[in-house]
């Protein structure tokens, strides 16, 4: 198996998911480390996983890579809008070539594959919208973030219809766990109060996320990969819907904060204002239920995750907080 971004947040957990769940897999990681990288993040897996840095658009690399994989799980992109609002280059060229890069290896040599997306291709939603994203709404995108991956969702598609490769998709809602980026949402406000700073909101907070833990998105992932039927597309997602407001006075609750030690920040520029996927494709077809139903446990463990590994994150958040001192938030 190739896994793709396999040294990110969501690839590097999927990796060790496969190790201790589906032990029939020997795992190749392919991945550039970018700024999002990290090798460390691999490590508990030291030994049993194979890694070849390099560039998903380096066509080369990526023939010879998926020319001895049976199956190919593509998570390598840039993944954060505000970087993608401040640059939007390596999203076009990373998000869009690179998985053009993968798909003509795949045409090449065959293999089934599967491409992760986002539910930011569909826009945003009312925040009292009844009707959900499902696997029939237009794409929207709003980002250059999210119009990369709507792209990229748009190359596989006709891939597989044109050239009848057998590939997937899912477009999964916000993810949170260990190894995320201390850029993101969540991993910022721990660490910011962890090194005694205050939580950061932007605009009024009250932007909706449907937030499911990366173990759920990646139980999903093996259950498309061994039962979704090929040219389908599925929605995954906790169905657990939080307002930015509401997470961060669960984040000050659970370390021990006053309510009141966060900020208002100037608004991302088109800020979405709210995610929700309709998942009974999934439910109903592969039968998947998120197993961390309780919001608020996962939470507090994640949180927990980052109080026991400073020594990953520490390095991260000095960068992290330049960029966005000169992003004004
Ligand atoms: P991440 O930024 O933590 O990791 C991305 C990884 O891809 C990094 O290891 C980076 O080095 C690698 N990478 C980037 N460009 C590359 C290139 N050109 N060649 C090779 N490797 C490259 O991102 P993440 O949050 O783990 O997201 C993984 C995937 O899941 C992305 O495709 C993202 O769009 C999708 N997704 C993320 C979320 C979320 O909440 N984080 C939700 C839904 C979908
Ligand atoms: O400091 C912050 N304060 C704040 O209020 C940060 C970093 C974010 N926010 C808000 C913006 C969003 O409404 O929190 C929400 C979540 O922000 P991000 O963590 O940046 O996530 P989002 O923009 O929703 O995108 C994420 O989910 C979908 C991932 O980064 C994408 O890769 C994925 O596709």
């Amino acid at each position: 198996m190739l896994v793709t971004g396999g040294a990110g947040f969501i690839g590097g957990n999927f990796v060790h998911h496969t190790l201790r769940h589906h032990p029939e897999y020997e795992v190749c990681v392919l991945d550039a480390l970018t700024y999002a990288g990290n090798r460390a993040t691999l490590r508990p897996a030291a030994g049993s996983v194979e890694f070849a840095e390099g560039d998903i658009c380096d066509a080369e690399l990526v023939d010879r890579l998926v020319a001895r994989s049976d199956v190919i799980v593509h998570f390598a992109a840039e993944s954060h809008v505000d970087n993608s609002l401040n640059g939007p280059e390596p999203f076009v060229r990373s998000n869009i070539i690179g998985t053009y890069t993968l798909l003509e290896a795949v045409r090449r040599h065959g293999g089934r594959f599967h491409h992760v997306s986002t539910d930011e291709v569909f826009g945003d939603l009312a925040l009292d919208a009844t009707r959900k994203f499902t696997e029939e709404t237009p794409y929207r995108p709003s980002s250059p973030y999210s119009a990369s991956k709507a792209g990229a969702d748009h190359l596989v598609r006709a891939w597989v219809r044109s050239y009848g490769i057998a590939a997937t998709i899912s477009n999964c809602a916000n993810n949170y766990g260990p190894y995320q980026h201390v850029e993101k949402f969540i991993p910022r406000q721990v660490t910011n109060l962890m090194l005694g700073g205050r939580a950061k909101l932007y605009g009024d907070g009250r932007n909706v996320r449907e937030w499911t833990h990366v173990d759920d998105h990646n139980t999903a992932v093996h259950l498309i990969l061994s039962h979704g039927r090929v040219g389908e597309t599925y929605l995954i997602g906790s169905g657990d819907e939080r307002n930015n407001k509401q997470i961060v006075e669960l984040v000050l609750e659970l370390m021990g904060q006053p309510p009141g030690a966060y900020e208002h920040v100037p608004d991302r520029p088109g800020h979405d204002l709210r995610y929700a996927n309709d998942t009974t494709k999934i439910r109903t077809e592969l039968g998947w239920r998120p197993a961390y139903d309780d919001f608020r446990a996962g939470l507090a463990a994640t949180i927990g995750w980052y109080r026991d590994n400073e020594w990953w994150w520490g390095p991260l958040k000095e960068t992290a907080e330049e960029r966005y001192l000169a992003l004004g938030r």
